[in-house]
């Protein structure tokens, strides 16, 4: 008999005890999330539901595969819990097929490429400087090394995409495929235009749903089935799921997608995030999901319409969606000393390029502000008038350390109204 007693093996012991140093700094974090104003648009809170799902056993089986057709025993459950995710996906966006492996956004967008497109393809998009999606064709991005990317941007004037540009450079290029989707895009995106636009050029249609997939699931956002071929989605932003990716597509190119993505680009999907995706999908399907969908909308709106009535100029001049973009072109404020200004306050958000930039990347003009996360927290209206009041004093008043920490004592008053994971063990 080993004369290791059997209570010190570290297999049974709680985080706490067996690493008190990642224990103290996933505590820290937690505390970091309940104190601040999360405005990061990508961001939300996912249910205690989907962190007990993420965090259990299914963590510890490979399934290389798909149901009943796996290259590993002891699947039976595994397998019941990855066709609920799919059928729970397709349901709730009335898509004919889902592949729930996708690790990511960016794994979904590449399952799809690998899936329409052969190397070298010409592919137009919009452009990251406009809002897109590094994985929307960026040189430096296995996408726009494998592929040959065009892009389409926002007007100048309006900073509304405009679909005669579309038309324009869709004629130019003859692209194969066409992406419609956004990262810093505050405005409605018109799938049945983008579908036009496709047809007329003989090319596929793929929407990269990733920010909007909870507004669409709540009605609030056109949906881009059936017009689109190819759609792809993260589970953790509006959707508010676990961290991981999602590709849909019609039946006839079910096989290929699922090829795509296993064996073609992943090894074992991650089940305890799949089990996340399906608690995820089963909430997102509810009427209490539907409505923080709406309020998420208005409360963009709000926010929008205060920052401006606080001298704030928005790209566009205002919101449809879950964001705004707070644009700083032409002034002394930059986007980098918005985003640490705002960190001073208690606020979380991040700097972004707006169109046309003229600072770079890592300065920018412009400030990404979203409503998902503190929507799903408890705010309304009210709360976001707050926040706006205090995101225009922060911007504007004389910085000093007494005015930094009396908006930081406001907006920790919002946030100590509205406590978040109250009781969660880690
Ligand atoms: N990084 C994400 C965002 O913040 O929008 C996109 O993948």
């Amino acid at each position: 008999m080993s004369d290791v007693p059997r209570a010190a093996s570290y297999a049974d012991l709680p985080l706490e005890q067996v690493d008190p140093t990642i224990y103290r700094l996933i505590r820290k974090e937690l505390s970091r999330q309940q104190q601040n104003i999360e405005l990061i648009a990508s961001e939300n809170f996912t249910p205690v539901a989907v962190l007990q799902a993420m965090g259990s056993v299914l963590t510890n089986k490979y399934a290389e595969g798909y149901p009943r057709a796996r290259y590993y025993g002891g699947c039976e459950v595994i397998d019941e819990v990855e066709q609920v995710a799919m059928e729970r996906a397709k349901a709730l966006f009335g898509a004919e097929h889902a592949n729930v492996q996708p690790h990511s956004g960016t794994a979904a967008n590449h399952a799809v490429y690998w899936t329409a497109l052969q190397p070298g393809d010409r592919v137009l998009s919009m452009t990251l400087a406009h809002g897109g999606h590094l994985s929307h064709g960026l040189p430096v991005n296995f996408s726009g090394r494998g592929y040959t990317f065009f892009h389409y941007g926002v007007d100048r004037e309006t900073g509304l995409l405009n679909m005669d540009e579309v038309f324009a450079q869709a004629r130019k290029h003859r692209p194969r495929l066409i992406v419609v989707g956004a990262s810093a895009y505050p405005r409605t995106l018109d799938f049945a235009a983008f579908r036009r636009v496709a047809d007329e050029v003989g090319a596929q249609l793929m929407a990269d749903i990733a920010h909007i997939a909870g507004l669409v699931a709540g009605g609030v956002h056109p949906s881009p089935f059936p017009h689109c071929d190819w759609v792809t989605t993260t589970t953790h932003k509006t959707l508010a799921g676990p961290r991981g990716g999602v590709c849909f597509c019609r039946a006839s190119s079910a096989a290929e997608l699922d090829k795509a993505v296993f064996p073609g680009l992943q090894g074992g999907p991650l089940e305890h995030v799949i089990a996340g995706k399906a608690v995820c999908f089963l909430l997102a399907s509810t009427e209490e999901f539907k409505a923080k969908q709406r309020l998420t909308v208005e409360n963009a709106k709000v926010l929008a319409e205060e920052l401006m009535a606080g001298g704030l100029k928005l790209v566009s001049g205002g919101t449809d969606n879950h964001l705004l973009l707070v644009d700083f072109s032409g002034t002394e404020m930059t986007g980098r000393r918005a985003q640490e200004l705002l960190d001073r306050v208690g606020i979380t958000a991040n700097k972004n390029v707006v169109p046309y930039d003229e600072r770079p990347p890592t300065i920018t003009s412009g400030l990404r502000l979203g409503t998902p996360a503190m929507t799903t927290r408890g705010f309304g209206p009210e709360e976001m008038r707050e926040v706006a009041r205090i995101i225009v004093e922060a911007l504007t008043v004389e910085p000093s350390e007494a005015n930094l920490n009396r908006l930081l004592a406001r907006s920790r008053a919002l946030t100590a109204a509205f406590p978040l994971y109250r009781g969660l063990g880690v």
